[in-house]
């Protein structure tokens, strides 16, 4: 079934869940690409305002929401019991699970929507961008330690949410599809960009062709490490609670230290038009190794940490066919906001991938550093 506007069927949403007080409102919330969010404001009996995250689960990207949501509550859960062993505040490290009045993991609505709730983490701030490189610091840690502390949760138990996601070669593959098809008839204008994902063909092979030959792990990995996929906490600016854990699956744990390096280790936005802004910034990425190998280093083999620049390079590149793949298609996966938003965002993933490419050398020093 189609997806209808969030909007048509928030009221039965919120009407699933027992929120505890009474609702207040609720408005659409944060800078996702995929599912719709809302946060929704209630009050309690003694007056409290206590927000909860509801979201539409994008069942187009998803198609499995029992299995997702499945994997999630088996993940916070286990967190949950660690971080509690250790003497950590689950509230606020790790996401929970609200159920809904029928004690499930989410409501589905008449037109087939899949609604979960979470309580809102406050005291929180999730940023777009690295304001100063502290932060950036400490999402690699906040990265590191989820990773760690799943490294011993037993991986045949989670459902695959998205099949061959991080299959850079499968990307190129789909690319070339959509360049054939050019249903938009959009290919002879991004002349430029098509090129360069073609010149890239062999890059797109590195990492799967050691995963293949079994040179490189499968871990339980996050697999969409972007930085505002944590929430840092207000006072102290640590990053304590890692969010959106729909694509929580075996991966390389290059992807999950790469796709951070993608978003972060630059000053500009995503979908920022001015290239000669988008710009890849070293001491964002070394500040960024040095945290990650703190948190994970000890667990990565040697052939991953010296990887760890085609990490950064191939999340990179494989975005940035993914946001063309997308235009070519006509922008039915990642939410758009304007008229080209796919290719802008293209743009900026493959101006970062010619820095880093400019750069290798010294991306590869750092790297031996830690
Ligand atoms: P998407 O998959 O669309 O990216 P996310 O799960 O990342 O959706 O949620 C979107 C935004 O909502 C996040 O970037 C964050 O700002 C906010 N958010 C999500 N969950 C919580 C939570 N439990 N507490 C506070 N903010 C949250
Ligand atoms: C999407 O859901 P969100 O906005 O955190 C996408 C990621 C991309 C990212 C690019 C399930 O992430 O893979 O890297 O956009 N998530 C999915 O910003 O496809
Ligand atoms: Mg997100």
């Amino acid at each position: 079934m189609a997806l209808c506007k969030a909007e048509e069927t928030l009221a039965e949403a919120l009407n699933g869940f027992d929120f505890g007080g009474e609702i207040v409102g609720a408005v659409r919330y944060g800078k996702g690409h995929i599912n719709d969010t809302f946060c929704v404001y209630t009050q309690n009996e003694a007056g409290d305002c206590v927000r909860f995250i509801l979201q539409r689960i994008n069942t187009n990207t998803f198609t499995d929401p029992d299995g997702l949501m499945e994997n999630i509550v088996g993940v916070t859960d286990y967190l949950r019991s660690i971080i509690e062993q250790n003497g950590g505040n689950s509230a606020r490290e790790t996401m929970t699970v609200k159920r809904t009045k029928e004690g499930k993991y989410y409501y589905r609505d008449t037109q087939g929507g899949c609604w979960r709730v979470y309580p809102f983490v406050e005291g929180t701030v999730c940023l777009q961008k690295v304001e100063k490189p502290e932060q950036f610091y400490e999402s690699a840690k906040a990265f590191g330690r989820f990773q760690q502390l799943l490294a011993g949760y037993d991986a045949s138990t989670l459902h695959e949410t998205i099949a061959k996601f991080h299959d850079t070669r499968n990307r190129f593959a789909n690319f070339k599809k959509a360049l054939e098809a050019d249903v938009c008839n959009r290919a002879s204008s991004v002349s430029d960009e098509i090129n360069f994902v073609l010149q890239h063909e062999a890059d797109c092979s590195v990492l799967m062709n050691l995963l293949e030959e079994g040179k490189l792990p499968l871990r339980v990995t996050h697999n969409d490490t972007k930085l505002n996929n944590i929430l840092m906490d207000k006072a102290t600016g640590t990053g304590i609670c890692v969010i959106d854990l729909d694509t929580v699956m075996p991966g390389l744990a290059l992807n999950d230290y790469g796709d951070s390096i993608r978003f972060g280790a630059n000053h500009c936005a995503e979908d920022e038009t001015d290239l000669s802004k988008v710009n890849f910034d070293l001491e964002l990425f070394e500040i960024y190794t040095k945290g990650f190998m703190e948190a994970a280093g000890d667990a990565l083999t040697s052939l991953e940490k010296e990887y760890l620049p085609w990490g950064a390079k191939l999340m990179t590149l494989e975005c940035g066919i993914r946001f063309l793949t997308d235009y070519l298609e006509g922008d039915h996966y990642f939410k758009t906001h304007r008229e080209g938003h796919n290719l802008d965002r293209c743009r900026t993933q493959f101006k970062l991938v010619q820095d880093m490419e400019a750069n290798w050398d010294a991306m590869n020093a750092i790297v031996k550093k830690y």
